[in-house]
């Protein structure tokens, strides 16, 4: 449970329970004999005269059960399970204001057989709108998987229509307050909103150049999350197709991803918040490394009036059916795609490193000045492994499953191995020093997958464990910090 959840739940509990009682409240004292609203309701009660109990006593038994009936089925879907609660204690507290003001509950008979059956029949004709999604989940779904669509939708339509039209009748009648309805109401439809919103979009984009890992590291990154949430991964086709290398990769075998010739859309869903869980989409776009050039002299200055007609052809041509896109269209998308991300990944090669060779250090900075302002930069070093060797002592914190245990320095501090990784590398290169400056941040996230020895002793192979899968490592804290990125993008 991170902070932000924390304060995001205690922020709704308290408007929750204000608004409840202040919209009840409203609701109570528009409720006037002779009024549009009142009479229409005594005229729709005739409906409900089925010549036993009371129309206007059998009403609002259904409308209420109707209700009630939604906020389960909405407080059952897994995403909504704290936000169901928080309403069912907002209603509780409504339902009281109305009933001080004798409206409702109070003159509702609920020994009376008729009216129970009225709340019940709101409850199942509440049911039957959710009939597909039950019936196709009652068996087969586990608890925390359930989803209703429908009536999380139809909590946020009923209830804020509610409120407006009961906010319109106060008007209407002069019992209002406007003072505290109107703010009330609205406030009221906004956190509504936000109990509805599920899918936050989180755009990505990793950046590195040829043969960096680009690839690797997404399915990485999709390995940890897919055996952390329960959620489906719903993964994009070219990212399937790298999954599918990964999962044949036989002992022994070097890494089978194929080199990527043209710009793919690689994606899939993970779980952010444990409080208001969410399913946030993780997209990025899979590029021949050798434009990270082209990316760097894109970036250096803002988008001219050439590109923007040129986003506005690319525009057009997505929405006609049967239109392709060319490769420099492509390419300009993927620009694009890099220019508004919410995060990127920038790459360090440590094969590069250790070898000496040049890293596009500069590039990377480049692209890093063109976005640092719109977006969260982390610098993440691949292939660690190789360098695990001159970094001494790191060895044995990185393993699968524990990137984050703590080590401590000479001074007793403590210490995360992406802390320890990062003051050897920067030692190591005046460049990365100035990258990070750039970046401003203070840690590089080291991440690779555990190899060895191949047999003929010729070359690093992938150690594959004993299910006969990747092992990625140091990933943990690196998805951490992507889950707090994406929970921002939740508002109050
Ligand atoms: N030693 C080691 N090699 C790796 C690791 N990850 C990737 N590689 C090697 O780097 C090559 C390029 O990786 P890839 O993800 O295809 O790079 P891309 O071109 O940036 O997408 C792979 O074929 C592997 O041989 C790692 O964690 N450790
Ligand atoms: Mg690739």
């Amino acid at each position: 449970m991170n902070t932000r959840e924390q304060f995001l739940l205690g922020i709704r509990f308290v408007l929750i329970v204000a608004l409840g009682a202040v919209i009840g409240l409203m609701l109570g004292r528009t409720w006037v004999p002779g009024t549009i609203a009142h009479d229409a309701v005594y005229g729709t009660a005739v409906l409900f005269d089925v010549g036993y109990g009371t129309p206007e006593e059998i009403l609002p038994s259904f409308v209420l059960g109707s209700y009630l009936g939604l906020l389960a089925l909405f407080t059952a879907d897994w995403r909504k399970r704290v936000q169901g609660v928080l309403l069912i204690i907002g209603t509780a507290v409504g339902l009281y204001a109305l009933w001080t003001r004798g409206v409702l509950l109070a003159n509702i008979d609920l020994y009376h057989w008729t009216n129970v059956a009225a709340l019940l029949g709101g409850l199942g004709t509440a049911a039957l709108l959710e009939f597909g999604a039950i019936k196709r989940q009652a068996f087969s779904t586990s608890i925390d998987h359930i989803e209703f669509d429908i009536a999380v939708v139809s909590v946020f339509v009923s209830f804020s229509t509610l409120a407006v039209l009961g906010l319109l009748q106060a008007v209407s009648v002069g019992a209002a307050v406007p003072i505290v309805d109107v703010p009330a109401t609205i406030a009221f439809v906004y956190v509504l909103f936000g109990f509805i919103a599920y899918d936050a979009t989180t755009k990505t984009a990793i950046i590195g150049p040829r043969e960096s890992g680009k690839t690797t590291s997404i399915v990485g990154l999709y390995q940890r999350f897919s055996d952390r949430d329960k959620i489906p991964a719903e993964t994009s086709p070219a990212l399937d197709e790298h999954i599918e290398e990964v999962d044949t990769m036989a002992e022994d075998e070097d890494f089978k991803i194929r080199g990527t010739q043209e710009t793919h859309d690689i994606g899939f869903y993970f779980q952010v918040g444990d409080i208001f869980p969410m399913r946030a989409r993780f997209t990025t776009f899979d590029h021949p490394g050798e434009k990270i050039d082209d990316i760097a002299r894109e970036l250096r200055d803002p988008p001219g009036v050439k590109r923007r007609l040129q986003h506005i052809g690319i525009w057009f041509s997505e929405m006609l059916p049967g239109m392709a896109l060319s490769d420099h269209q492509r390419e300009i998308q993927f620009y694009n795609h890099v220019r508004t991300a919410d995060i990127l990944m920038l790459l360090i090669d440590m094969e590069r490193i250790v070898e000496n060779r040049p890293a596009y250090l500069s590039d990377l900075k480049t692209i890093a000045n063109g976005t640092k302002d719109t977006c969260r930069i982390f610098v993440v070093a691949t292939k660690s492994d190789l360098a695990l060797k001159d970094y001494a002592g790191l060895q044995q914190q990185l393993k699968p499953g524990i990137g984050d245990e703590l080590l401590h320095d000479d001074d007793g501090m403590e210490k995360s191995p992406a802390d320890e990784f990062t003051d050897n590398l920067t030692a190591d290169r005046i460049q990365i020093n100035e990258l990070m400056k750039t970046v401003s941040t203070d840690v590089i996230y080291p991440v690779y997958f555990m190899t060895k020895q191949s047999e003929d002793g010729q070359s690093l192979v992938p150690d594959l464990d004993e299910n006969g899968r990747l092992q990625p490592v140091g990933y943990e804290e690196l998805i951490e910090r992507i889950e707090n990125e994406a929970m921002k993008n939740v508002r109050v």
